[in-house]
């Protein structure tokens, strides 16, 4: 008898058509899939994201064996659990008499390393629900002196065809950023996402997650995100209609009363492999075609997935394992306890931590300009602001987390992301959201007790890396401008951010 091959399918692997399911054959092999403490464990992982993967697995489990495949699948509690992915695929190959396994490349070196690791064949393949292969992407990269992701992302445009004019930009320009910068007023007819009310499936999962994971920093319920693809098509159908046409002049606001925006909140689902991202980027443009969405909201939205999306994980597998231990600015600090939800009197902080509690979302300026703005100009060790992202967001695979905290968020590689680090005082956040109104310290004082922290961080950050900063072009003014200041004012700020840092150190640490 012909023997099985184990397909193995993590939980954001959820795609019918995966390379590892079409190099199998339904005949003869088991699909192997497997809720484990380990994979839930690694970090402290939301428990609105554990309980949406395990939903979407049991669901995804339940389809493939409605399409004829033989599917060996491990519950959390369920008695012979060995707890890790490898354990459960020897336990597995032990069960059916196997000795290969087939794999879709995981989306963490981590995961990958302990395949490659298994005494037993093990194949690994592309997963080609990116547009973009790390070969492919090392060929783009290969010999530029800087990997930006706009020269980047019109290869993209012009691979995929995406708002393309006979072999230019629809419109005349790549890139409509520029209308793109607004701050937003309250809209109570913004529609948000769409909410699903848990079935049979989710509250059972919802039940064991309430048990297990009862001590991690996030709210469980109300839980209201799609669990299978029907859902989360009708998700992506609702965007379409009601979030796409403001998409652009919204993308950088934050508001303390609307935490979604005009914001997709698809990323989740993207992530888990319910949603194809190149059938979501043809769909939006049929969007603009049609007329019902204007061209810098289609345009903005189609390079957030063409573009950025492809490129962090570009980069990521460009860079290797080592680069998650990036610190390229010696950043040490420990993660404030506000971090998991101690109290703080900055109101920006407090509302994206708190929005991140409930939610397992926030949108992208919250998590660079407030969290990561914070962690920047404070040196919070880009390990433990690593560990906090990929926690706390139904989002978070490393592949995708770390370019962006570690690059985008912290300058910690050096430069391989960002052309300058994303240093922002209190003015930005003030432009760009409502959140100042309801603070204690106030956004216009730049020294004294009530100075803004962020305007006492901004410049003493600047200053602790001035050697490195100073000769770049588009930083140079800001390094006149404080040479320009008064004396007495330069160390009142840069007094005030000792203080300031002293107090946070001195808070005791809490999780
Ligand atoms: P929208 O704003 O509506 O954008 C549409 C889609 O574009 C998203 O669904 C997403 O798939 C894609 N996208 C947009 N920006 C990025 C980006 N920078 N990188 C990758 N994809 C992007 N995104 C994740 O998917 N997982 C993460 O773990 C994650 N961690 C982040 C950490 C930090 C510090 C920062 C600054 C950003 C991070 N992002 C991450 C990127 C971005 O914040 C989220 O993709 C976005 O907020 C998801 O919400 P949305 O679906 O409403 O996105
Ligand atoms: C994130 C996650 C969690 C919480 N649990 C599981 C799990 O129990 N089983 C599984 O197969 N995958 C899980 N995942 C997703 C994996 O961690 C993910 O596949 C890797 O991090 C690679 O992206
Ligand atoms: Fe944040 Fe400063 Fe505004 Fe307070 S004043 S909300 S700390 S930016």
């Amino acid at each position: 008898m012909v023997k099985p091959q184990l397909i193995l399918i993590l939980g954001d692997q959820l795609t019918p058509g995966l390379s590892a399911l079409a190099a199998g054959d339904p005949a003869r092999d088991v699909v192997v899939m497997a809720e484990v403490a380990g994979e839930a464990s690694y970090v402290p992982h939301h428990p609105k994201k554990i309980a949406f993967l395990f939903a979407a697995m049991r669901k995804f489990a339940a389809e493939l064996r409605e399409a004829g495949w033989r599917v060996a699948y491990s519950r959390l509690d369920g008695p012979d659990n060995a707890g890790s992915i490898p354990g459960e695929l020897l336990r597995r190959a032990g069960e059916h008499g196997a000795a290969e396994v087939i794999a879709t490349q995981p989306g963490e070196h981590r995961l990958h390393a302990v395949l490659e690791d298994l005494p037993l064949k093990t194949l690994i393949l592309n997963d080609d629900r990116f547009l973009c292969s790390p070969g492919a992407f090392a060929a783009w990269a290969k010999g530029r002196k800087e990997l930006r992701m706009e020269w980047f992302y019109r290869a993209m445009r012009r691979q995929t065809g995406l708002l393309m004019e006979d072999g230019k930009p629809e419109g005349g320009k790549w890139n409509y950023d520029a209308e793109n910068r607004k701050p937003a007023s309250a809209n109570l007819l913004r529609a948000g996402p769409l909410r699903f009310d848990p079935d049979a499936v989710t509250q059972e999962v919802l039940d064991l997650v309430a048990d297990r994971f009862a001590d991690r920093f996030g709210r469980l319920e109300p839980f209201w995100f799609a669990t299978d693809r029907a859902g989360a098509e009708a998700a992506r159908d609702h965007f379409l209609a009601h979030g796409l046409p403001g998409f652009g002049d919204t993308q950088d606001a934050m508001l303390t009363g609307d935490r979604f925006l005009n914001h997709a909140v698809l990323s989740m689902y993207l992530n888990a492999g319910l949603l194809d991202p190149l059938d979501l980027c043809r769909r939006a443009e049929a969007e603009y075609r049609a007329g019902r969405a204007p061209l810098n909201a289609v345009e903005g939205f189609i390079r957030q997935i063409i573009g950025w999306r492809e490129y962090i994980r570009g980069i990521y597998f460009l860079q290797g394992p080592g680069y998650t231990a990036s610190n390229a600015l010696g950043a040490d600090r420990p993660l404030p306890a506000f971090y998991w939800g101690a109290p703080t009197d900055m109101a920006c902080i407090a509302a994206v931590v708190e929005q991140t509690r409930d939610e397992a979302y926030a949108h992208h300026i919250q998590r660079l300009m407030v969290t990561g703005n914070f962690a920047l100009l404070a040196g919070l060790d880009p390990a433990a602001v690593h560990e906090w992202y990929l926690s706390v967001y139904a989002d978070a695979y490393e592949w995708v987390e770390a370019p962006n905290t570690l690059g985008m968020a912290l300058y910690a590689d050096g430069g391989v992301v960002a052309s300058k680090p994303y240093a922002a005082s209190g003015a930005y956040i003030d432009r760009m959201s409502d959140y100042c109104r309801g603070c204690a310290y106030d956004v216009k004082a730049k020294t004294g007790d009530r100075a803004c922290p962020f305007n006492l961080l901004y410049w003493d950050f600047l200053l602790r890396h001035r050697q490195r900063f100073q000769s770049n072009p588009r930083m140079a003014v800001i390094y006149r401008n404080w040479d320009r200041m008064a004396e007495d004012r330069r160390r009142a700020t840069l007094d005030g951010a000792a203080a300031f840092l002293s107090r946070l150190d001195g808070a005791r640490p809490q999780k």
